[in-house]
């Protein structure tokens, strides 16, 4: 799974990338190339983890990690660097879920003026000419298949169809989200990889005068893309470099409430319709990712695939149960553990025991 930052150039992406990633790439060294990005595994922060490792004062501590990845930015127009807008795109298109850097910081060292609106519109558009250009190949080669005497012609004339709706929305520059209204057509544009159909996130980034009260800035802008965070992306990825016993202070001296890089690493894990579940005991305590809907054997595999395979039934304690128990023996003696099947969808913030054979 992986998380791709995108947005114009100077819009403060690396600036972010170092806040979500808490600085591990010297990217000040190591400025991102096409060929070769910046990367770093960025864990999903969660208290409920950090309380389950305390209670079980256990050695192994498995966070959720997701994969984060930083690029030169989107620069449509510039014809000089066609190709690296090209291998831009790519990774936009190959990306789980995409994160959209908008500038709303003055800086004398950063060309072109303030237009956050501007640039999301922009940026909206390349999505857009990108799925036009791949709906339109597609349209082209179903109109020459359907005119031969295939088996499958309802279904492609059913196809072409749907691929002319796409169309008309992309051309009046809406997304694709808008055209989708059942399976038959999500297959379809399965395998387009479409921009306008991704997760997405949007964050502005704010200059340092604004980062105790960033939302303030954000409430002037209630067009931009839903949903949204803003935050001084400099400010954090100042933050994220220092010792951790240094950063409390700090971050009350700049006027900051909190900090913004962890609300926009779990904006995303929502925005991906990811929930957590958790394993624990004294060898391990582990987070565990699952599509929000997953049943118990599916969610099981998330762990190993032998439990999914030889799965029997699955004992299941919510985290705020056994908080409130202190425990998994008192949680079991007040009533709060039960046993689920193979049709139990697994739900957030559960902590699972799997029962399985081998
Ligand atoms: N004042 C101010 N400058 C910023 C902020 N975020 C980024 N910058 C500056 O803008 C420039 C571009 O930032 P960078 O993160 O490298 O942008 P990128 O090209 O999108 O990766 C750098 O000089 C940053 O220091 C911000 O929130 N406030
Ligand atoms: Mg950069």
């Amino acid at each position: 799974m992986n998380v791709v930052i995108t947005g114009l150039p100077f819009s403060g992406k690396t600036c972010l990338f170092d806040a979500v990633s808490q600085g591990v790439v010297n990217s000040a060294e190591n400025p991102a190339r096409a060929d070769h990005p910046n990367a770093a595994m960025v864990e999903v922060p969660d208290p409920r983890l950090d309380w389950l490792s305390e209670h079980y004062q256990t050695k192994k501590r498995t966070p959720v990690q997701i994969e984060w990845i930083d690029l030169p930015g989107l620069a449509p127009g510039r014809s000089d660097l066609a190709s690296q807008n090209t291998a831009v795109m790519e990774y936009l298109r190959r990306a789980d879920a995409l994160v959209c850097v908008l500038r709303a910081f003055e800086s004398s060292r950063v060309p072109g003026k303030v237009d956050p609106a501007a640039d999301a519109s922009h940026m909206h558009g390349e999505f857009v000419l990108s799925d036009l250009s791949v709906t339109l190949n597609r349209i082209e080669k179903v109109e020459k298949q359907v005119t031969k005497p295939v088996p499958d012609r309802e279904a492609l004339k059913k196809e072409l169809e749907f691929l002319g709706r796409c169309r008309e929305s992309l051309e009046a520059e809406r997304p694709l989200t808008e055209v989708v209204r059942n399976d038959f057509e999500r297959n379809i544009l399965k395998g387009f990889a479409s921009l306008t159909l991704k997760p997405s996130l949007t964050v502005l980034n704010v200059g340092e005068d604004a980062a105790g009260n960033p939302d303030e800035v954000a409430a002037k802008f209630p067009a931009l893309g839903q949903p949204k965070v803003a935050l001084c992306a400099s400010l954090e990825a100042e933050i994220a470099r220092l010792p951790r016993e240094e950063r409390a202070t700090f971050i009350k001296d700049m006027g900051l409430d909190r900090l913004r890089a962890p609300e926009v690493i779990l904006s995303v894990y929502n925005a991906l319709n990811r929930i957590t579940y958790f394993t624990a005991g004294e060898k391990e305590v582990a987070s565990r990712s699952i599509v929000r809907g997953t049943c118990a054997p599916e969610s099981a595999a998330e762990v190993h695939t032998d439990i999914a395979k030889g799965f029997i039934r699955a004992e299941i304690v919510t985290y705020e149960d056994f908080k409130r128990s202190g425990g998994l023996k008192q949680a079991k003696a007040d009533g709060h553990m039960r046993n689920e099947g193979r049709d139990y969808v697994v739900q957030d913030g559960d902590i699972v025991l799997f029962h399985f054979s081998r």
